[in-house]
């Protein structure tokens, strides 16, 4: 029986585990925070794309006003974040993909649109 030569051994593993390394890092999407401010009674942006995994983080960046985050959107009632007070930073991780509408209780214009694909 032929044994394998350590000096093929060695290189042929590095490869392998270079391939595997590499099919890692391709694959495995990097999740993304996207952050939303809440400024002038307006979300900034108002419409943003993303995936599932990713996490919407919620500035409140007034000096005074409160915000707060939840929608009505069918697959989607778990998006919301209870009072924010100014300066508060609060995240939530999108599940499932579609067109999600976010909106403030406090501030019924306030709206966000958020395109979620997987
Ligand atoms: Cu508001």
């Amino acid at each position: 029986m032929r044994q394998f030569d350590i000096k093929t051994l060695v290189p042929a593993i590095t490869l392998v585990a270079l391939c595997m390394t590499g099919t890692l890092f391709t694959t495995e999407a990097v999740a993304a925070d996207i952050v939303i401010s809440q400024k002038g009674k307006k979300f900034v942006p108002k419409k943003v794309n993303a995936k599932v995994g990713d996490t919407l983080t919620f500035v409140n960046e007034e000096k005074r006003k409160r915000h707060n985050v939840y929608s009505k959107s069918a697959g989607f009632k778990y998006l919301k974040i209870k009072k924010q007070k100014p300066g508060d930073r609060d995240s939530v991780t999108i599940k499932n993909a579609g067109t999600a509408v976010i909106l403030c209780a406090l501030h019924p214009k306030m709206k966000l649109t958020v395109v979620i694909t997987k």
